[in-house]
């Protein structure tokens, strides 16, 4: 095949690349490139090594993506080794990709992967052009995902799986990304078309799937697994014979989800909002400015900071955003504890917020900080919207009343806010000049000693796992659980727990670690 400019091509989630970057093919000699290279690494790229393989991308071809990369300063080794963090593959299916890895050897290891030292990390080619459009590594999302070089079993016809998501565990890199990502994609869509019983069908599907220990190759393997319906099996079956599955990529592609997904990205914009925009015939961020829309304070400042927001927080965010809201608490109130939560505890390395929960030794004292920490911020200029609640929990009996049960908010003073977070780099604006801070979500939770255990569980997440946890309490030992407490509704009595793990095992449950309630 003859080395040609970035073919566009569907990835495996269906999306189509973005635009090839604007260069023309050369050797495969980082020194022969016609691209304009910078002399000095990029600051992004230490850590960072590719590799790209041969096999069903051609010889010229690679020789060419190769050069593309180094000249956009990317480190791209010629021979695989263990230093090689990123491996990247074209039309590669997860398992061909899994037994790549596998025939390398030694892929297995304690450090992350896609770090040095750690396992490189397998990935489609949209990743690359992800990047190569980017000028730099983008996020690795579910869709660029083939597979993570985990130590891997086969799913043979007897292999079977608890019911509940609650009773399993779901690592973060998991198995199946492109199955999973179809299935999402659904029920994303079925979500934003209020649809929540069937987009429930697809998630429980794709929950499944992420615990499995190994590829899905067969369909004969999904024999004896929960929550494969009709439907969902028929789009795992299309993804396994044809490597796409039309549905998803309809949706992907259609008028509706594009407008509906980037409506309801703007913070404070819910699906009925979203879609009385959608039926006036309103499609981007620009015609609800020419409309003259009336927005809420909230979505004023999601509309101001949808950029900043829709690039994920990564984990030099979250230190960030650590230290100076730590700082700010422990002057309010001496003796303080900040606990991560959200997706972060659950080792994600990218999210779309961050998550603390605080609270005090002597419960009483933490009541009714938010407001002074809130001001604490803002007289540093820090605070770009915020909108505090203060507690009105009143006893798990009436949080499980079924006007509150069909909701997961809980009662807990909070602060939902967009903070100023200093990035050591300039650049993160896309548009407008370069500047060396960026909006983030942060939710601040205060939670009283006594309910902490139980805040920490409920704010960890999954969503999907927490709708397990309290499906499973109710169905399976009639408890009701909510992020304040675990409440016995015929004994009238409350199970206090002073741990996680002792809310485990009141519930009868294996102890589940964060980080495999990816759920
Ligand atoms: P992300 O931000 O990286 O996208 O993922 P995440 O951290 O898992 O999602 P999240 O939307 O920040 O939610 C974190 C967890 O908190 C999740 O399990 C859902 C839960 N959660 C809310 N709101 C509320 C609430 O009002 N009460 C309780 N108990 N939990 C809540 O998001
Ligand atoms: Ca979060
Ligand atoms: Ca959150």
């Amino acid at each position: 095949m003859a080395p040609g400019p970035l073919r566009r091509r569907k990835g495996p989630g269906g999306h189509a690349d973005p635009p090839p970057v604007p260069c023309s093919p050369s050797s495969s000699s980082s020194s022969s490139l016609s691209c304009s290279s910078s002399s000095s690494s990029p600051r992004w790229s230490s850590g960072l090594t590719l590799y790209l393989v041969e096999r069903r991308m051609g010889r010229s071809r690679r020789a060419f993506l190769s050069g593309l990369a180094r000249a956009k300063g990317f480190r791209v080794d010629d021979a695989y080794s263990p230093a090689v963090t990123h491996v990247v593959m074209e039309h590669t299916s997860a398992a061909q990709a899994a037994r790549w890895a596998q025939q390398q050897g030694g892929t297995q290891g304690g450090t992350q992967e896609g770090t040095q030292g750690g396992p490189p990390i397998l990935l489609d080619i949209t990743w690359f052009t992800d990047s190569m459009a980017a000028g730099r590594p983008v996020p690795v999302e579910g869709r660029h995902q083939l597979g993570v070089p985990l130590p891997s079993a086969e799913i043979g016809t007897d292999y079977s799986m608890p019911a509940y998501a609650c009773q399993r565990r779901t690592p973060l890199n998991h198995h199946n990304p492109r199955l999973t990502e179809a299935l999402e994609t659904l029920a994303e869509a079925a979500a934003l078309e209020g649809n929540e019983g069937r987009s429930l069908s697809f998630r429980r599907a794709a929950s499944t799937l992420k615990a499995l220990p190994g590829p899905l190759t067969r369909l004969s393997q999904l024999e004896g697994l929960p929550y494969c319906g009709a439907h969902s099996r028929g789009v795992i079956q299309e993804m396994l014979e044809d490597g796409a599955s039309r549905e998803a990529d309809g949706v992907r592609q259609s008028d509706r989800f594009r407008a509906m997904k980037l409506f309801t990205q703007i913070f404070g914009v819910g699906v009925k909002t979203a879609d009385g925009w959608y039926r006036e015939g309103l499609r981007t961020l620009g015609d609800l400015r020419e409309r003259g829309k009336k927005l809420t304070r909230m979505q004023e400042a999601g509309v101001r900071h949808y950029e900043d927001l829709k690039t994920p927080v990564e984990l030099s965010d979250v230190e960030a955003v650590r230290r100076v809201v730590e700082e700010a608490v422990l002057q309010v109130l001496p003796g303080a504890n900040i606990t991560l939560t959200g997706g972060f505890r659950r080792g994600k390395r990218h999210g779309h917020d961050v998550d603390f929960l605080i609270t005090h030794p002597e419960e009483g004292r933490e009541a009714g900080i938010l407001p002074n920490v809130m001001s604490c911020l803002e007289s540093q200029g820090l605070v770009l919207y915020q909108h505090t609640q203060e507690n009105h929990y009143c006893t798990p009996k009436a949080m499980a009343q079924p006007a509150s049960r069909t909701n997961t908010m809980d009662a807990f003073e909070r602060c939902f806010s967009i903070l100023r977070v200093s990035r050591p780099s300039p650049g993160v604006a896309s548009r407008g000049p370069p500047r060396d801070w960026k909006a983030v979500r942060v939710d601040l939770v205060v939670t009283p000693a006594s309910q902490f255990p139980f805040a920490l569980l409920g704010w960890t997440g999954s969503q999907h796992f927490e709708r397990e946890l309290r499906r499973f309490s109710r169905q399976e030992r009639k408890l009701i659980l909510n992020s304040h407490a675990l409440y016995n509704p015929e004994k009238k009595t409350f199970l206090p727990a002073a741990s996680e793990e002792e809310i485990f095992r009141h519930l009868g449950l294996e102890f589940i670690p964060p980080e495999e309630r990816n759920a």
